[in-house]
């Protein structure tokens, strides 16, 4: 049988396949919250929950003019509820991805990508409860409106910028952010610690001594947020369920449990503590408002 030369050309093995790389890249490696982490949130969510219905429910047992407090701490329960219910629905959640170089003596370096869950809810409840926890101390204090403006600025700086340190892909970028967000820590810590403990020197020994406790409690937790922080978010030492725990823990004690000892303790010394007058507890009164049937008369 007769081959034509162009069949033969077809026939002839080629080199056309691509050679393979020598280095496979190796597959990315999902860091997540497992079970523990999961059902963590589901009892941070009725925690909160319940806590908030708490603090409606004392509001309710003082006069208008005494729930300033009441009125904070529930807001602030109710937007942990919120973030807290959105973690464990799966909302609010978003990956990180970065790469760890892995060290070999002979052969060069490998890459090893990873994407870790990013919980960016909390950074949307911090950004709005942690200003609010400061209300409640600084009006305890009696600090003037100009540090409260300070030390609420500096405190959503932080966060923001904690936030934007949790997405950094590379360490400068993750470091650089931090280390901000450290400073803006600062400002909180000093406006606090220096300027709040000269406002409530000019309030009554009670007042005083609540004051001592409660701002130290709230320093020596808020600082244990950057460390766990540090360990998990930054360098990725301990996994997504301890991280979860680790911030449960924490997030239980600055809110329900700081909201119930400030509420408590206030309730005891309501006479001396600060009271919302005119049109925060009257609206803006009769004189000026139209009753009904004003507009027939006229
Ligand atoms: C970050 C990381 C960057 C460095 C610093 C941080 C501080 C966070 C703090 C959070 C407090 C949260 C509270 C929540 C209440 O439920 C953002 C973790 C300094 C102090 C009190």
């Amino acid at each position: 049988m007769l081959v034509h030369p162009d069949m033969l050309t077809a026939l002839t093995p080629t080199s056309s396949v691509a050679p393979l790389p020598t280095v496979i890249p190796n597959p990315v490696i999902t860091v997540e919250a497992g079970d523990v982490g999961r059902r963590t949130l589901w009892v941070v969510v009725v925690l909160m929950g319940l806590s908030s219905l708490a603090f409606y429910g004392m509001a309710f047992r003082v006069p208008v003019q005494k729930r300033l407090f009441h009125i904070l701490t529930s807001f602030i329960t109710t937007f942990a509820f919120l973030s807290y219910f959105a973690m464990a629905t799966g909302d609010g959640v978003s990956y990180n991805t970065y790469t760890e170089t892995i060290h070999h003596k002979k052969v060069p370096n490998t890459y090893q990508p990873y994407q870790r869950e990013i919980y960016y809810a909390r950074y949307i409840d911090w950004a709005i409860t942690t200003p609010l926890l400061l209300l409640d101390l600084s009006l305890l204090a009696g600090l003037s409106g100009a540090n409260i403006l300070v030390a609420v600025v500096a405190d959503v700086i932080m966060v923001l910028t904690g936030l934007f340190a949790s997405f950094g892909s590379k360490s400068s970028q993750t470091w650089g952010w931090y280390a901000w967000a450290c400073i803006a820590y600062l400002v909180v810590v000093y406006q606090l610690a220096f300027n709040g403990r000269t406002a409530v020197a000019n309030k009554d020994s009670k007042t005083k001594a609540f004051y001592a406790s409660i701002a130290g409690f709230t320093l020596i937790l808020w600082t244990i947020y950057p460390i766990v922080w540090a360990l998990s978010e930054g360098s990725h030492v301990i996994n997504v369920n301890q991280e979860i725990i680790a911030y449960a823990v924490l997030d239980v004690l600055a809110k329900p449990v700081f909201g119930f000892w400030l509420l408590f303790t206030h309730d005891g010394m309501a006479s001396t503590s600060p009271s919302l007058e005119g049109f925060w507890s009257q609206g803006f009164g009769s004189q000026g408002t139209l009753r009904v049937g004003d507009d027939d008369e006229a």
